[in-house]
């Protein structure tokens, strides 16, 4: 560690002296790389002290406010000192010229910095670009990595107090409903029984969703009193409260641990599900998108490439408003519980845009 750092401050002073000769006010006042660092991000104008750049050319098809990734082989940027292992140097940019502005990048939960398969997640912005992600400044601090300014919602339950625009519902008679923030993770609890036939008795984390989006969560463990045919965690979508609301789910099942979809088509109709029998374990990788009444179910073993689990279900005339969030049905009179470690929901657009880096420029 203490070497690598050497080398890299290294590159830079042999490379800074050529910066110095055009980039205007960074070495008068010593400051290289971003003065945005106040984490808050939010889209500056920044003197820029970084050495190399790559273009990111996003297809047509992509909205404004449209969430998207590249992966990056970032561990052969470290091996080459070209980059910081913690990629606090890795930015992205938006506009051209004196437009350009920094803005909000974040690293995808379930990826890592200094990887060769390193996902960073960004955020289309009013106008055509261009876009560019740079690299190669040592001293760049800071970056603004606001998730709320990526993705429509991002919540990666680490500051132990849990946002207030979650809510808790115990629906059809389920019991000791709670949720709590800590280690990183959110924690629905309650005693419940079923989540299926022709009404639920479960606990939901829930929040209101209007229109389509996409939705990822990583259901991280479980625990206290789980019974036999448990729902443990996953994501919901449901059009009200009440127990025999139409509704979509993808949970694991417990005994034998399987990954689980479920429909209710109509209001108090009766419940058909899928599922794909295996010893699962945690972490899990959940997915859901809602285009109109049609739902998809998906799910990842990596976090990185996302499977769909059965077939789409279309859930009659569905709300423009419904209920999105965590369930829990644990088959026990006692309290089980299951957490949490990310959730996010970003927009949804089909076919998905198409992203792609172009080659490295030095500059
Ligand atoms: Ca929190
Ligand atoms: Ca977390």
């Amino acid at each position: 560690m203490i070497s690598a750092m050497a080398s890299k401050t290294t590159w830079v002073a042999i490379l800074s002296a050529a910066l110095c000769a055009w980039v205007t006010g960074a070495c008068a006042t010593g400051a290289e790389g971003d003065d945005d660092d106040d984490g808050t991000g939010g889209g500056s104008s920044v003197p820029k002290s970084f050495l190399f750049r790559r273009a990111i050319t996003i297809g047509e098809t992509a909205p404004e406010g449209y969430s998207l990734s590249i992966t990056i082989d970032h561990a052969q940027l470290v091996t080459d000192e070209k980059s910081a292992e913690d990629g606090a140097d890795l930015r992205f940019f938006f506009g051209a010229g004196t437009e350009e502005t920094e803005i909000d990048r974040v690293l995808d939960p379930a990826s890592s910095w200094n990887s060769a398969t390193t996902t960073v997640w960004f955020r289309t912005q009013v106008g055509v670009g261009p876009y560019y992600v740079y690299y190669g400044d040592s001293e760049a601090v800071g970056p603004p990595e606001n998730g709320s300014l990526v993705f429509d919602f991002f919540d990666d339950f680490e500051d132990d107090i849990v946002d207030a625009t979650w809510m808790v519902s115990e629906i059809g008679g389920a019991t000791s409903g709670s949720v709590q923030e800590a280690n990183g993770a959110i924690r629905l609890t309650g005693a419940a029984q079923d989540i299926g036939g022709t009404a639920d008795n479960c606990v939901f984390l829930r929040r209101t969703m209007i229109g389509d989006f996409a939705v990822e969560a990583e259901i991280k463990d479980s625990g206290g009193s789980i019974g036999g045919p448990s729902k443990i965690g996953g994501l919901m979508v449901r059009e009200t409260e009440t127990a025999g609301s139409k509704n979509a789910m993808i949970s694991i099942r417990n005994n034998p641990r399987a990954r689980f979809t479920s429909w209710r088509t109509t209001d108090n109709g009766d419940t058909l599900d899928n599922e794909m029998p295996g010893a699962e374990t945690f972490p899990q990788y959940v997915g859901m998108q809602r285009f109109g009444a049609i739902v998809s179910t998906l799910y990842s073993l990596d976090g990185a490439i996302w499977i769909q689990l059965g077939d789409q279900i279309t859930l009659g005339t569905l709300a423009e408003a419904v209920q999105l969030g965590i369930p829990l049905a644990n088959s026990s009179d006692g309290t089980g519980w299951v957490d949490t470690e990310w959730f996010r929901v970003r927009k949804l657009a089909l076919p998905a845009p198409t992203v792609a880096l172009g080659d490295e420029e030095e500059i």
